[in-house]
């Protein structure tokens, strides 16, 4: 860490930088990819538009930020890694550095329950989570037919904002390349889990007592098609944000928010790369007459892994699929009509 942090309860650097993400207010979009790995992000930025030059930031925790303009429309892609912790700092770091509504797809890999082949496209409605259960004795004691403790644990469902899902599929089925084959599956519910492992029902050489765990998920939820690791945790904290509620609290002091800090300094990246304006709001009636912002979220996954047909995914189909399931993200993204007043960053050109 080579930055003086101020704010131990949200730290960011005297600059004004969150401090895992390393962004701060201008330097990311409204509108947002997220995904796994720098080399897909970077894959989905070579479409951006050449000028002004993408803004690409690369933190020490491994988070890599793309900001550029798709279209005209600026845009963000973030790779962040893998886990609900790592969409937590996402989520949370990234919205602290916007005004207006945040609007984010999650284009990610998946393994399939459904019997579809590698590569298939799948968009789902919704997600749970399915977490492991450290109160049961994974050594064996609490392993017997009236053991208390279920070594798995499912969440209810938490939905996907539907408009961005229906945008997803038809710009999917739009962009796909007339010589793929691979099919595009919408509403369907997918399960994130705590591992990629235990809690998608792999077998290891831990005692993970997950034999029967996908027969078990399936039965409890039949339009149960992908698994993978953060789509539950995004769609929660999108559908529970409130900034409204944030105000009105009266026990916690408030975190400042992009709209209303008065310290935003300009950005330190070069005048010739992109940078969203920074708009924030100097008066406090002005922006009450805003609508509050949000979160909105939806996912689609590439099936990477077959769970029926134990295929797994070649190097040349992941290069093929990413190209063409992130131009239709971009597109998605872009082409979803969102009200002026509610990209308060956007506004002015860059
Ligand atoms: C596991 O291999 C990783 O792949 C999936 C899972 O959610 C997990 O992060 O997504 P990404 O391809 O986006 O990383
Ligand atoms: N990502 C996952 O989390 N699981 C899979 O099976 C494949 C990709």
């Amino acid at each position: 860490m080579k930055d003086k942090i101020v704010d131990a309860n949200f730290p960011r650097t005297l600059d004004q930088r969150v401090y895992h993400l390393g962004l701060r207010a201008g330097e990311v979009a409204n509108r947002i990819i997220t995904l796994g790995t720098p080399s897909r992000a970077h894959a989905i930025a070579s479409y951006l538009d050449p000028t002004p030059a993408p803004f690409t930031l690369t933190s020490e925790r491994g988070f890599t930020t793309i900001t550029g303009r798709y279209r005209g429309v600026p845009v963000s892609i973030v790779s962040i890694g893998m886990g609900y912790p790592n969409a937590d700092f996402f989520v949370r770091e990234v919205r602290e550095c916007l005004n207006g509504d945040m609007v984010v797809v999650r284009l990610g890999s998946c393994g399939a329950l459904i019997d579809v082949p590698v590569g298939t496209v799948v968009v789902p409605k919704g997600s749970i989570a399915v977490t492991r259960n450290y109160d049961f004795d994974f050594v064996g004691r609490n392993a017997r037919p009236d053991a208390k403790e279920e070594p798995y644990r499912t969440s209810k469902p938490v939905v996907a904002d539907p408009i961005l899902h229906d945008a997803l599929v038809k710009a999917l089925k739009a962009t796909r390349p007339p010589d793929v084959a691979t099919p595009i599956v919408d509403h369907t519910l997918n399960a994130s889990a705590d591992s990629f492992y235990s809690s998608q029902g792999r077998q290891t050489s831990f005692p993970d007592h997950n034999a029967d765990l996908i027969a078990r998920l399936t039965a409890q939820h039949p339009d149960l098609a992908t698994l993978e690791m953060e789509t539950f945790h995004i769609l929660h904290l999108a559908s529970c944000w409130d900034i409204e509620a944030q105000d009105d609290s009266a026990d916690a002091p408030p975190i400042p928010h992009a709209a209303t800090s008065p310290s935003i300094s300009p950005t330190h990246a070069p005048s010739t790369q992109t940078q969203i304006p920074d708009v924030a709001t100097s008066s406090a009636s002005h922006a009450r007459l805003r609508p509050p912002p949000r979160i909105r979220a939806a996912a689609a996954q590439m099936v990477f892994a077959s769970r029926t047909s134990q295929d797994f995914i070649t190097p040349e189909q992941v290069s093929t699929i990413e190209a063409w399931t992130g131009r239709a993200v971009l597109d998605a993204l872009v082409g979803l009509p969102i009200d002026r007043e509610r990209l308060h960053d956007e506004r002015g050109s860059v």
